[in-house]
């Protein structure tokens, strides 16, 4: 199955050798964040997994093709390419029977990650179940894909765009454990709380790698969510971003805007109505989670047996 996948020859050594990778999505380029904050967040999340001694591999379809390990180039070209498409799990085939250029959701690097053999992807907030879903159903595939594929994903928790208890319990009917990592709570990517509890809290790096070898141990095919709390110096005022969230949400509903539109739209709404402070948040929360992520990592390749 590796065939199907173009390894960077940086990721191909480190796997070769067992080294300590991160995989990174690309949707949050392509879709999340307006050029040019999301060229320099992906770099600047690359260089930071380095600096704690792991290898990057951010994941794309280029041309067609599933690329693991991305180079300097290929960054620029994704960050700036329009009409690229918003690829989840389900879409990889004909993303590649057309040859398109596509940024990777959460639910498609989780896959990518595993064929390639990674075990730890960093992102900032996963998707989940929509306010609304029990008319319009929109629930993500992410939740769905943490559900049968075995890849950790380190997250800032998700965001209130979503109904975040049904989200949490969609992720316990999946089988997947929620890991709040220093907190009891489950936060809310902006805020470090989202009132709920998550499901359990470690409180150390080797303590999750400890928790991600004995899951698989057991033969638990699900991946494991680390919610990662944005730092207290970054995080926003809850009734400041909650109430941009309700109008970004009430637009979208206005606006009749559904299905993959809906979080790419929104995430921009947001950014739009709290003048570039929530992409600020957005970024320190990417950055700190592909930090948490490098360390886990390094934790893991020394465990792992
Ligand atoms: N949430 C964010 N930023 C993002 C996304 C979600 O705060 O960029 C992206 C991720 O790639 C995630 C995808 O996998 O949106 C989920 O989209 P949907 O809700 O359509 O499943």
């Amino acid at each position: 199955m590796k065939d199907l996948i173009k390894l960077s020859a940086e990721v191909a050594d480190a796997l070769q050798s067992g080294a300590p990778i991160v995989a990174l999505e690309s949707t949050i380029i392509t879709h999340g964040m307006p050029y040019p904050a999301n060229l320099e967040m992906a770099r600047g999340v690359e260089a930071l997994i380095r600096d704690e001694g792991a290898v990057p591999a951010t994941i794309a379809v280029i041309d067609g093709e599933l690329r693991v390990g991305l180079n300097d180039a290929d960054l620029e070209a994704l960050a700036q390419a329009k009409d690229v498409v918003k690829a989840s799990g389900r879409d990889l085939a004909a993303v590649m029977v057309r040859k398109q250029t596509a940024g990777t959701t959460v639910s498609a690097t989780m896959r990518l990650a595993e064929l390639a053999g990674i075990a730890i992807f960093a992102t900032g907030g996963v998707g989940g179940v929509h306010r609304g879903a029990e008319q319009s159903f929109d629930i993500s595939a992410d939740l769905l894909e943490l559900g049968q594929t075995g890849t950790t994903v380190v997250c800032a928790g998700v965001k209130s765009i979503l109904d975040i208890p049904k989200t949490l319990e969609v992720l316990e009917t999946q089988r997947v454990p929620v890991i709040a990592y220093g907190s009891d709570d489950f936060p809310a990517f902006f805020t470090r709380s989202s009132g709920l509890k998550a499901d359990h809290r470690l409180d150390s790096v080797e303590d999750i790698a400890q928790a991600m070898i004995l899951h698989r141990a057991m033969g638990s095919q699900t991946g494991i969510l680390i919610a990662n709390p944005i730092p207290e110096g970054d995080a926003l005022d809850p009734s400041f971003i909650d109430g941009t969230i309700d109008d970004a949400v009430a637009e979208a509903d206005r606006n009749g805007i559904g299905r993959k539109e809906l979080t790419p739209f929104l995430l921009a709404k947001i950014n739009e109505l709290s003048e570039g402070r929530s992409l600020k948040a957005n970024i320190a929360l990417v950055r700190n989670n592909a930090a948490v992520a490098a360390q886990i990592a390094v934790a893991h390749a020394r465990f792992r047996p």
